[in-house]
């Protein structure tokens, strides 16, 4: 049905969704073995360009991550081509004597696939595919390719297949719209036409039960985060393949799959930790961040990212054995900020030192970023002083407490057992001036994480008359 209409690259997406075999086969102490399906890997050309005012360098290390996801999505990458331009072609991205070279190049290597390092229009899809008969990926469609392959729980599955309708919508209506005009007129209304309308009609009505369904998965996550909201609750975020899901497997029991691929971790996973010996958090571990990163993706997996919307604290866990870790944190952080969690309490995470060859580099990275941890999450270095500086990090914003309660109000005593960290615990009488009577009271000092001040301040409240008296 979708054949008709959808180019060959968008229809293959949507395709793969339904036919494809999860890739990881075994699970073995948090690695997952994938399959090397080396005789089915396609061959692969990268193109991208290089634009007056940007710098090779920049662009270079976009086509190094644009080959590791080619890898990650089953490509063999054979041939790059990246040339400088004052700007891109509108029809052809790339100049005519390029497509004309990328032709030739094709027919020699019997590529199976080109992969652009930007989005392409819709025209430039068009003209490319019938200039060189091959199929054609852009980026997010790549990424796209990847999140769906590695689906593996019903809820990632329907966030990506709604942000791959998306895409392809948006590629329907653009690259058709002309063509429907041209077509238009008396007897001019054509079979063409017909099957563009019903092929966006049934696009659309997949969007909505999928929508449907995620508000769904909303609403459970929702009353499932509601019965453990007394924890503390820290999610990892990152760079893709930064580490997150190792740091995860060292600090908790959990077998995450962690791989050196881009996006293994589609779904989030949530334990309590100890991070001291009578303090418990519920940690995270969530999907990557990674430039330019489909918008439709972030949209579609906002459950998974209510994750690190309503964490209190944030791990920043970055790979700081990666020449370029500070682009990579500037573009988590721009990822934060679309997420409003740029401002939460958060602790940069470098992991991977044992991959710092020189111990200098090292050590002006501590002088630069006191504040952060350094640990490697692989071999289980600096675990403890990370435990103990997300303690910190914690409680750099609660709130002090000193009140008296009437022993009796045995409620309100153990609640803020439960959910603050109680500093000191005396017990002694008093009486609210006006009144004979003497009460058995305790006087409580302790913190609170600013989350509990709502529920704490009614609790206090009614005794805020209760004065300490020296004698009985
Ligand atoms: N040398 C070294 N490698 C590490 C360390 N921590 C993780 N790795 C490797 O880095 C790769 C990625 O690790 P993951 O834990 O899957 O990374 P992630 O951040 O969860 O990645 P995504 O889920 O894909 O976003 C794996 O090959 C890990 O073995 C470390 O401390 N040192
Ligand atoms: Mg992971």
């Amino acid at each position: 049905m979708f054949r008709s209409t959808i180019p060959f690259n968008v229809y293959r997406v949507v395709k793969r969704l339904k036919t494809d075999k999860p890739v990881a086969t075994a699970t073995k102490k948090g690695t997952k073995v994938y399959e090397t399906r080396s005789t089915e890997r396609e061959k692969a050309i990268l193109v991208g360009v290089v634009r007056s005012g940007e710098s090779r360098l920049d662009v270079d290390d976009s086509i190094r991550e644009l080959a590791l996801l080619a890898d990650t999505a089953g490509a063999n990458v054979i041939e790059e081509m990246v040339p400088s331009m004052q700007k891109v072609s509108a029809a052809t991205y790339i100049g005519k004597g390029k497509v004309q070279e990328l032709k030739e190049i094709i027919d020699e290597t019997e590529a199976d696939l080109l992969v652009f390092d930007d989005d392409l229009s819709p025209i430039q899809l068009r003209n490319l595919e019938r200039e060189l008969e091959v199929k054609l990926l852009d980026r997010s469609a790549l990424i796209l390719d990847i999140f769906a392959r590695h689906a593996r729980s019903a809820t990632a599955k329907t966030q990506v297949e709604l942000a791959q309708l998306e895409y392809i919508r948006t590629r329907l209506t653009r690259a058709w719209t002309h063509l429907s005009r041209q077509k238009g007129g008396i007897g001019m209304r054509g079979p063409g036409e017909t099957q563009i309308e019903t092929d966006r009609r049934m696009i659309g009505m997949r969007i909505s039960t999928l929508k449907d369904r995620l508000v769904k998965i909303d609403q459970q996550r929702t009353t499932q985060r509601k019965g453990r909201s007394d924890f503390t609750r820290v999610s990892f975020v990152g760079y893709t393949n930064a580490g997150k899901s190792t740091l995860m497997n060292a600090l908790a029991d959990t077998n995450v799959l962690a791989e050196d691929k881009l996006f293994a971790t589609l779904d989030a996973t949530t334990r309590t930790v100890f991070i001291a010996q009578n303090k418990q958090v519920l940690l995270s571990d969530t999907v990557g961040f990674i430039r330019k990163l489909p918008h439709r993706l972030i949209e579609s997996f906002k459950s998974t990212l209510d994750e690190v919307r309503e964490a209190d604290v944030l791990l920043h866990v970055l790979d700081g054995s990666h020449r370029r870790f500070q682009e990579q944190m500037r573009v988590v952080n721009e990822m934060l900020k679309e997420l409003s969690a740029l401002d939460k309490p958060t602790l940069l995470v470098f992991n991977k030192i044992d991959a710092i060859g020189d111990p200098q580099i090292l050590a002006a990275l501590k002088d630069e970023y006191p504040e952060a941890a350094f640990v490697s999450a692989l071999r289980g270095i600096g675990l403890a002083d990370l435990k103990t500086r997300v303690l910190d990090v914690m409680e750099s914003d609660f709130a002090q407490y000193d009140v008296i309660m009437p022993v009796t109000d045995q409620k309100a005593i153990a609640y803020i057992r439960k959910v603050a960290e109680v500093v000191s615990e005396e017990y002694m009488y008093a009486r609210v001036p006006y009144d004979d009577e003497t009460h058995a009271v305790v006087r409580l000092q302790f913190r609170a994480a600013p989350k509990f001040t709502e529920d704490i301040e009614p609790l206090i409240a009614r005794h805020r008359d209760l004065k300490v008296v020296e004698e009985v």
